[in-house]
């Protein structure tokens, strides 16, 4: 049978390489679409892809990658051209299959841009259906840089057909994509959603991928893909030409197969001969065995947290039950609030964050749903989402950027059966209370039966027993002295049968006086037992005194530095319900945008503009500049603060008629070609936020338009931004037109495929990798 999903598993298979490489010597324009030429030359298409076959290539990858309806009212009828081509050219080549190609929609997504997650989802569906009809063996969704966009993606194409899904992302030289994301939280993601190969693609050659391959296979129970450039672009007799040849190329395809990659192909650069020599040269290496990989994971967009060796903390502080003041912020549709109490948990060091936002009379979807794309967007600890409504859960699930941890499923099959399709759909691993619809058993041993035909309900929803966490109830001892040694015996119990167990610590000692110490002490006992997760008020003292002294006589904490690191700084609370008042400078870092006005209003009452700006904005900029270019945080982060200083300027800019710009402006336009304007809005808020002004010019601009605007505002720095490889030539002819008027205006220019020599080839005068750089740059040309 000719399924791709089955042969996978059976050899090596190959995929194509660089389109756009191919149609540029067939004489593709600089700026001109490449997806036209599926209706304009399909012959040419279809001439490249089975050149690509004639090489051996085993997965031939549709010219779609830049059609979305965005860009193309006439989307349908591309897509279909497309696929027309793609079919037309496997007829007769053996073990050959059509991969429906996704590329990146070219917007952000909210909170970080404005495309709302549903509408990202909605315009790929627009996409799959298309090909569904069409009739194609599978989905490649590749060059993806962002986790989000990347579950829209997948969900667009798990809803809208049955195709095997291969997914690719793309990696900086830090193992990152560009919103952050590590391999292990993508991976761990992208597994939830039970897609049927990953791995990566694009940006780095194939010597600098060897090491992420190595860590996907150190992952991933899943099939790897790499899919890498044909090393970096340069500038040779004015064409562009990628750094390695095919020789070069195969030898470190030979690396990347030994490291675990079962499927390889190539990107932006890769001719038939870099695939054709890559299969010569890989073809008798064995195949990686794909093994399934036992860890319980959760994950945000950046990292992943694994349960089971270190035990972990739930914050459980987002919870109304018992607080009147969060209940008041509920009914005040104070989201803020709820916000605060997470950062403040994760600035103790809980690894995952309870939300529960359930109380009658609230629209609870709403709420549920609001906290978790607020928290996530200020806040990179993984939630785990509390409701008992499963249409609650489902909603928050679709939206959260990563796998989640759910809170809860229990014995009750109505509960089995709302829940668990849940957690197969969207991917998550799950809390399982051990009672059922005769409530809470009395003894270890009837919770653990419970917890056994939980684990066989599971296994008929296709649910991996390493997602299921049990949680066998901590109830308070003050209404039933038995009921901490009964949990601690089922603790005990299922730790030995190699299940992962959670308690709601602080359950035990309502009711009674001196709460800490009856938690802490409890908690010090379950974990002994076993316990994996424990969710805790991380504001205790006493708690945290408790869980690192534990972790640090257990050996669980690698040289105590964990444990130094919590007695010797701040992070020791004396109080338990303490709610941080932060100042502007660390709204600013925090990114806390909702509350800016409020705070720089306040504070203009009592501090003038100037020292605003000069004591408070721009130290936390530079404090966050240098955090996101030493690795600490990440673009959404960057992006957040960028905003909120963004709004704090805006404010004291009404206080200042004179302005607040530095006087110095910079033109910013993404290049003929080119929608992909992701980067360049990017640039644009950051030298907002450092006082230039800023002409954005927009994307897809024509040379002309870009030196008209040079002339019109007399501006004499210039930035310039492109992803694909097609338009890297309308680059140059943009930095040509305005060198040629004068060539004292200073260029920059960044982007994906770009690195320095390339920029040095073209004429430009500088170089920024990221939005960071690219301030500096400007910074620098002001300075000359
Ligand atoms: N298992 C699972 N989930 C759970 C629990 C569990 N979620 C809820 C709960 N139990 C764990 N979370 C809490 C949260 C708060 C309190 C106890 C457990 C608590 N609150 C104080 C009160 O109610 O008086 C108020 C504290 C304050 O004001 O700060 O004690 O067992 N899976």
């Amino acid at each position: 049978m000719n399924n791709i999903s089955q042969l996978i598993k059976e050899k090596r298979i190959y995929f194509d390489g660089g389109m756009g490489t191919m149609l540029q010597k067939r004489g593709l324009k600089p700026g001109e679409s490449p997806e036209l030429w599926n209706i304009l030359h399909p012959d040419i298409i279809e001439d490249i892809h089975r050149q690509y076959l004639d090489a051996g290539a085993n997965i031939i990858t549709t010219n779609s990658f830049g059609i979305n309806s965005l860009k193309y009212d006439n989307y349908e009828e591309l897509i279909k051209a497309a696929i027309s081509c793609a079919k037309k050219s496997i007829i007769g080549y053996e073990n050959s299959f059509v991969a429906f190609d996704i590329g990146p929609l070219g917007k952000f997504l909210e909170p970080i841009g404005d495309l709302p997650f549903e509408d990202a989802i909605e315009e790929f569906a627009k996409n799959v259906r298309v090909a569904d009809k069409c009739g194609v063996d599978l989905i490649i969704i590749e060059t993806m840089t962002d986790s989000y966009e990347t579950k829209a993606a997948v969900l667009a194409a798990k809803e809208n057909s049955n195709l095997p899904i291969f997914v690719t992302n793309v990696y900086d030289e830090t193992e990152k994509t560009l919103t952050g994301s590590n391999p292990e939280a993508m991976i761990a993601m992208l597994e939830g959603l039970g897609v049927s190969a990953l791995g990566i693609n694009c940006s780095l050659g194939p010597d600098k991928m060897v090491s992420l391959v190595e860590k996907y296979n150190r992952y991933s129970s899943l099939p790897i893909i790499a899919n890498p450039n044909a090393g970096l672009p340069n500038v040779v007799n004015e064409k562009t030409i990628y750094s390695m040849g095919a020789e070069e190329f195969s030898d470190y395809a030979v690396l990347l197969a030994k490291a675990g990659a079962n499927i390889l192909g190539g990107c932006c650069g890769t001719e038939p001969d870099y695939i054709r020599e890559t299969i010569k040269k890989t073809k008798t290496i064995p195949l990686n065995k794909t093994e399934s990989k036992d860890f319980t994971v959760v994950s945000s967009y950046t990292h992943a947290v694994f349960i089971g060796d270190n035990p972990i903390l739930i914050g459980e502080r987002i919870n109304p039950t018992g607080k009147p003041k969060l209940k008041q912020a509920l009914y005040n549709d104070d989201i803020n609030y709820l916000v605060k109490i997470g950062l403040e948990q994760a600035d103790k060091g809980v690894h995952i964050l309870d939300v529960n936002v359930g109380l009658p009379d609230i629209d609870e979807c709403k709420f549920m749903c609001e906290t978790v794309v607020s928290l996530q967007s200020v806040c990179d600890t993984p939630l785990q989402l509390d409701s008992n409504n499963p249409k609650v859960l489902e909603k928050s699930m679709r939206i959260y950027n990563g796998k989640a941890l759910i809170n809860s499923v229990n014995g009750d099959d109505e509960s089995i059966n709302s829940i668990f399709p849940l957690v197969k759909k969207y991917g998550a691993s799950v809390i399982a209370l051990t009672l059922d619809n005769n409530g809470i058993p009395e003894t270890a041993e009837g919770r653990v039966a419970i917890a056994l035909r939980i684990i066989e309900k599971a296994k008929e929803y296709g649910i991996d027993k390493k997602d299921i966490i049990f949680d066998p109830l901590a109830m308070a001892i003050s209404s039933d002295k038995n009921s901490a040694q009964t949990t601690l015996k089922a603790v005990e119990m299922l730790s030995s049968m190699g299940f992962k167990t959670s308690l709601g610590i602080s359950n035990i000692s309502f009711g009674l006086p001196n709460r800490a110490i009856i938690n802490s002490t409890f908690l010090s006992i379950a974990l002994s037992k076993g316990l994996k997760c424990a969710i805790v008020n991380p504001l205790s003292k006493e708690m945290m005194d408790v869980y690192y002294s534990y972790c640090a006589l257990n050996n669980y904490d690698d040289s105590f530095k964990n444990f130094i690191n919590y007695s010797t700084n701040s992070m020791i609370s004396n109080t338990t319900n303490s709610l941080i008042n932060y100042s502007l400078s660390e709204l600013i870092q925090k990114g806390l945008i909702s509350q800016i006005a409020v705070k720089t209003k306040e504070l203009l009452n009592v501090t003038s503009p100037l020292d605003l700006i000069n004591q408070d904005i721009i130290p936390a900029l530079a404090l966050v500049g240098q955090e996101f270019e030493n690795g600490k945080i990440f673009l959404p982060q960057l992006l957040n603060s960028a905003e909120a200083s963004s709004q704090a300027f805006s404010i004291i800019k009404e206080k200042m008629p004179q302005g607040i710009t530095n006087g110095n402006s910079v033109i910013l336009a993404t290049v003929k070609g080119d929608i992909h304007d992701i980067g360049k809005n990017i640039v644009k808020l950051m030298l907002e936020s450092y006082g230039f002004i800023v002409y954005d010019l927009g994307k897809n601009v024509p040379p002309e338009k870009v030196l008209d605007a040079v002339k019109k505002y007399n501006c004499k720095v210039v930035a310039l931004s492109a992803l694909m490889t097609t338009t890297l030539d309308a680059m140059k002819d943009t930095i040509n037109l305005i060198k040629n008027f004068d060539n004292s205006i200073n260029i920059m220019v960044g982007g994906a495929v770009l690195n320095k020599e390339y920029a040095d080839n073209i004429g430009a005068d500088a170089y920024a990798s990221d939005a960071m750089g690219a301030v500096r740059v400007v910074q620098n040309f002001y300075q000359q």
